[in-house]
């Protein structure tokens, strides 16, 4: 069976992995995390880890994965003097991801071995930004944020990558019929009180970003039954 989560943003590891058992997940099933496992929270790095050892996991890339790719020139040598030494472009880059929070996920790399720095930034450039997946004759489109600048006629192929992870989407905005764009990066409580900490269902999306960045619990959705799972 296919599951989804996303953003989890450094939510303590050992606690998602637990929920995620107690959803019934097993090797023959399928993970995909819509992107943001890092930044926030401690833990971020350690889901990227995780997914490198995950045969039945995959990543797609959030803003904020492609915010710390954006910086990979820091992973050259990355002591107090590298970051002092910054500037222009590369100031201002690393700018962004800090004023992201970023900082936590540079102290954590920070300790690591470079070969294991080198691995993690691999298995990101080849996280994908978007999945197509069909589950029991429903289709599903799998994004980080949802689609900016969406037309119906429009390729995947046209659309770029910040399309894919900064988009912010309002409670009026309709993409494929036929389709269901499952998303997350928009924590659901900002479409009203009565979301927070669920999911959102339209008639052609679903958001599941259930706000572990705001301190609430990641929510898991089941696309064979679209059971949502929720911690007790
Ligand atoms: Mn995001």
């Amino acid at each position: 069976m296919i599951y989804v989560c996303s953003d989890l943003h450094g939510y303590p590891i050992e606690k998602f992995k637990d929920f995620l058992k107690s959803t019934g997940f097993s090797k023959d099933d399928f993970l995909y995390i819509l992107g943001d496992v890092i930044d926030r929270g401690p833990d971020g790095v350690k889901y990227l880890k995780w997914l490198l050892s995950m045969p039945n996991a995959q990543l797609l890339l959030g803003n904020h994965e492609a915010m710390m790719l954006a910086c990979r020139f820091l992973f050259e040598e990355i002591t107090e003097d590298s970051i002092n030494s910054l500037t222009g472009t590369k100031l201002n880059t690393y700018s962004v991801w800090v004023a992201n929070s970023g900082g936590v996920t540079v102290n954590a790399l920070s300790g690591m071995r470079d070969k294991e720095i080198q691995y993690i930034l691999e298995y990101l450039e080849d996280a994908p930004l978007f999945e197509t997946v069909s589950v029991n004759g429903r289709d599903f489109l799998l994004t980080h944020s949802g689609l900016k600048n969406f037309r119906e006629d429009k390729k995947l192929s046209e659309y770029t990558a910040d399309d894919f992870v900064w988009n912010r989407p309002d409670i009026n905005t309709r993409y494929f019929d036929g389709i269901t764009c499952i998303f997350g990066h928009t924590p659901t409580v900002f479409f009203g009180d009565e979301h927070r900490g669920k999911a959102v269902k339209t008639d052609t999306w679903i958001d599941v970003d259930a706000g572990a960045a705001l301190g609430l619990d990641p929510m898991i959705l089941r696309l064979d039954d679209m059971k949502e799972f929720y911690m007790e």
